[in-house]
């Protein structure tokens, strides 16, 4: 194929690659999120195989307006297309970013040492097809490292881009066939219950919880169901984990789901139930059996452990392959990070902390470190009334007087056609606030005196949707 005939993007990603191939000194900032770590481990790795000297730094947003060229070439990831970077604009230092969050700058604006690429300037959503660490990646093909796609891989799931209908696409699938066409990796279809590998199943079946059902959150009735189903839960003389089951145990459970949920939802939501059952798995063929590095999913919650403990370097030495003390210490950042959200768990159930308003309901919870409190308010989705969704609040710490917004709903409602990343932002910025993010996953920072009227004004919105 000639230049003129490949994909618009491919053409920046071939000066992206000139331009880190002829450079000396690079310094890379990317995310501090699943995919941000992903991203970097990816970048970091390509620069060890080029022997090029690097140096790398994970960042929160609100940190990026203060940082001042000093590098060569400094590699912005997973980050800084939504963001201001005038004291690059007017440097010698030259500038690749490779994000794919919505960009503020239109294609080509800026030129000569300037370059960035964003899935979304080339009709690619950046939301489903393409995460950050999916466009560290292309760069590192550019020079023939198809050995890192596994990243890329962990860094769409980590970033939830197969949340909505189970599977990745796009141009993340394009990066899961590479990894697959080189063994590292085995895709199939399975049961959507997490824990694939560590839980045994009875507990991995009791966090099943988009709708509450008899078993959600209840461990007894969960072997008994087993029992029903006349599937042993102890077997080679260990608990049984999901990814123990033969296709008929797991067939015999999708239908008891299946039959589960039709019972409790409204008709016009039964044709999406098997969706919320089974999804595409992703199995890491290169990582013992049984820990939580062999799932894609529970790996990234391993990552986002380390990431929410500011433990990035740990996250980093892990992805790179640098395993030894760095996977005893994620463990425990994994346990450690387990008994944090089962702290504040608790202690959201006994303090009946959940507020409900005519279309949403929230919580409060300051206190909660600002890093989880997503995860929180997905693991309160179960606790409340599913059909609405769940909007908690925590603030931002460090001195900085804003609150961190989070939603999190059943993705029933995103088959229904809801967009709460969309309406998020829209009601965020009334307030003067920001915000975005998935249709069943998504946040925002809002003044602190504004939480009432964001919440009303959310809930009006709403009218007539939910
Ligand atoms: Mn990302």
């Amino acid at each position: 194929m000639s230049d003129k005939e490949k994909p618009p993007m491919m053409q920046g990603f071939k000066k992206a690659h000139e331009m880190v191939k002829n450079a000396e000194d690079v310094k890379i900032y990317s995310h501090i999120d699943c995919d941000g770590l992903s991203a970097g481990a990816i970048l970091s790795s390509t620069l060890d195989k080029l022997e090029i000297q690097h140096e790398i730094e994970f960042i929160s947003l609100d940190l990026l307006d203060e940082i001042k060229p000093e590098n060569e070439l400094t590699i912005f990831s997973d980050l800084a297309s939504g963001q201001n970077l005038d004291n690059f604009l007017t440097s010698n230092s030259q500038v690749l970013i490779l994000d794919h969050h919505p960009p503020l700058r239109s294609l080509n604006q800026y030129n000569g040492g300037f370059l960035e690429l964003n899935p979304n300037h080339y009709g690619i959503d950046g939301s489903y097809e393409i995460s950050g660490g999916g466009m560290a990646y292309i760069l590192a093909k550019t020079f023939g490292f198809i050995d890192l796609s596994w990243m890329g891989v962990l860094s769409a799931v980590g970033d939830m881009q197969d949340s909505v209908n189970g599977k990745l696409q796009g141009l993340n699938r394009e990066i899961l066939n590479d990894s697959i066409s080189i063994n590292q990796l085995h895709s199939y279809h399975d049961l959507s219950i997490y824990g694939r590998q560590t839980r045994p199943l009875f507990v991995a079946l009791s966090y099943f919880g988009d709708v509450k059902l008899p078993i959600t959150n209840n461990r007894n009735e969960c072997l008994l169901l087993l029992r029903e189903l006349e599937i042993p839960t102890f077997g080679d003389g260990k608990q049984r984990t999901l990814y123990d089951l033969s296709m008929d145990e797991k067939q015999r459970i999708f239908s008891e789901l299946v039959r589960m949920l039709s019972r409790e939802v409204p008709q016009r939501y039964v044709k999406h139930i098997p969706q919320l059952v089974s999804g595409d798995a992703y199995e890491f063929l290169n990582e013992e059996l049984y820990t939580p590095l062999r799932d894609a999913s529970e790996f990234s919650t391993a990552i986002n452990a380390c990431s929410r403990n500011k433990e990035h370097e740990i996250a980093l030495n892990v992805l790179k392959g640098n395993r030894n003390s760095a996977l005893k210490d994620m463990e425990k950042l994994t346990r450690k990070h387990r008994r944090y959200l089962a702290q504040k768990m608790d202690l959201m159930k006994q303090e009946d902390s959940l507020i409900k308003m005519e279309n949403l309901q929230y919580f409060t919870g300051y206190g909660i470190k600002s890093e989880v409190i997503g995860t929180i308010t997905g693991m309160l989705l179960s606790n409340g009334d599913w059909r609405k969704p769940i909007i908690g609040f925590t603030n931002v710490g460090d001195n900085k007087d804003g609150v961190k917004v989070s939603l999190r709903c059943s993705r029933l409602l995103a088959y229904d056609g809801i967009h709460f990343g969309n309406i998020i932002q829209k009601v965020a910025e009334k307030v003067g606030g920001f915000g975005g993010g998935h249709s069943v996953a998504c946040g925002a920072y809002i003044p602190e005196s504004c939480t009432d009227k964001f919440l009303q004004l959310f809930d009006s919105t709403l009218n007539g949707v939910v």
